[in-house]
């Protein structure tokens, strides 16, 4: 495979690369149904909470995303991620009081899910006669919490899910979601732990039918996904409060890239993660200082999540106060 890996194409602009990705992509299916969706929600967490102030809003990012190699998709590049950092991020949001847009990858890590197994639908019921099943004891007290947790944020309007496949649909759905929020101002947040697509087959240069294997070298050219980042700060949702996320696997370069990506993309911070350190410690990189956030292995609910959402929501809450930066 060709990757035409950190290739500039010259003389071409950021704004070019954008409107060739989205003139090109497939269009998304119901997307005025997501839109519809998206303004309810919006609209639901508007008007003023408990503490007589409008909720916040944040939209998490989730899973990575997938770029098909194909039209009619067989085969597709694809990433490591998970999904358990947006989706335990996604927790500890709606126990903060947030409203959360969970951008998810279809399949990937859920909300509320942390305690059951892999195959929780096989694994936490048994049957009890050729009619009826239950839940195994062992299990009783995870499904009752997990399924109680989830329909109570999402009958209560403060958890609306979101699915994607592929980086069309991801940077197609991100962008309704950015245009929809902007009346919210600097009440919304973009936390984008979803591991993103760097590289893709342009929808028009992208064979329709599937590969056929039989020669010696596979030669396809991905191109550079354009900088969306640039394009959410300044264009799609200006006002409001920006976290992403840096993943390496060399910790030798992790801060110099978070900073960089930080000054780059005008972020509010950074959250850098290494690899196989990701669910111990994070290092949150603002323009003030980086702050190291580690597991409180002491507590029960000891995800890094717990303290990581604590620190990225009070400076939210500074910038809510003064939102120039
Ligand atoms: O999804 P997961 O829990 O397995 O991993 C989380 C993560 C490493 C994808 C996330 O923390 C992250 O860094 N996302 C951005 C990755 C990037 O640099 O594109």
């Amino acid at each position: 495979m060709d990757v035409t890996k950190g290739l500039e194409v010259p003389g071409e602009t950021l704004e070019a690369e954008v409107k060739a990705f989205f003139d090109s992509a497939p269009p998304l299916q119901n997307s005025d149904g997501i839109t519809q969706l998206l303004d309810q929600f919006i609209k639901r967490n508007s008007s003023p909470s408990e503490n007589g102030k409008a909720r916040r809003i944040v939209c998490v990012t989730s899973g990575g995303t997938t770029a098909p190699l194909e039209q009619r998709c067989v085969r597709y590049v694809d990433n490591f991620s998970s999904g358990h950092r947006g989706a335990t991020s996604t927790e500890y949001f709606l126990k903060a009081g947030y409203a959360v847009i969970f951008l998810n990858r279809k399949g990937s890590f859920q909300p509320f899910c942390r305690s059951l197994p892999d195959d929780p639908l096989l694994e936490c019921f048994k049957p009890t006669d050729e009619s009826n099943i239950q839940v195994c004891e062992a299990y009783s007290e995870a499904v009752k919490r997990a399924v109680v947790d989830h329909h109570t944020a999402v009958t209560g309007g403060l958890l609306l899910k979101l699915h994607f496949n592929t980086i069309f649909e991801y940077l197609q759905i991100l962008q309704i979601i950015a245009v929809s929020l902007r009346c919210i101002g600097p009440r919304a947040m973009f936390y984008l732990a979803a591991a993103a697509s760097d590289y893709y087959v342009p929808w028009k240069e992208m064979v329709e039918h599937k590969i056929q294997s039989g020669s010696h070298l596979l030669d396809v050219k991905l191109v550079n996904v354009p900088k969306m980042l640039s394009v959410l700060r300044n264009d799609w949702a200006p006002l409001a409060f920006c976290i992403s996320f840096k993943l390496e696997t060399d910790s030798n370069i992790l801060l110099k890239k978070a900073t960089a990506a930080l000054e780059k993309y005008k972020m509010d911070a950074v959250v850098a993660n290494e690899l196989s350190s990701r669910k111990e410690q994070v290092v949150v990189v603002t323009s003030a200082e980086n702050v190291v956030v580690k597991r409180d292995k002491s507590r029960s609910d000891n995800d890094v999540e717990n303290p990581l959402i604590k620190l990225i929501s009070e400076k939210h809450a500074t910038y809510i106060e003064h939102p120039g930066r």
